[in-house]
């Protein structure tokens, strides 16, 4: 079973920010599918929730030196 979730994602000012979200995502344990979007600000994970919240998501998108927030 997977999840699947949007994130906004604030303080990406070039394209290379979104490379690295998008890697570090995807490097994550229990990540299956990252993608970002710099035009539109937003992150796509999914995800196994047996592994991962979207807290875990977020805190790594702050550790890379961004902000995350979840869509509803
Ligand atoms: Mo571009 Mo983003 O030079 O952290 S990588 S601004």
């Amino acid at each position: 079973v997977s999840e699947k979730n949007e994130f906004t994602i604030t303080g990406m000012t070039c394209a290379a920010c979104s490379t690295r979200i998008e890697k570090g995502l995807n490097r994550l344990e229990g990540v299956e599918n990252a993608s970002v979007n710099l035009a539109l600000e937003r992150a796509t994970v999914e995800y196994n929730p047996s592994v991962l919240t979207p807290a875990d998501i977020m805190k790594k998108v702050d550790s890379l030196g961004y902000g995350a927030e979840l869509k509803e």
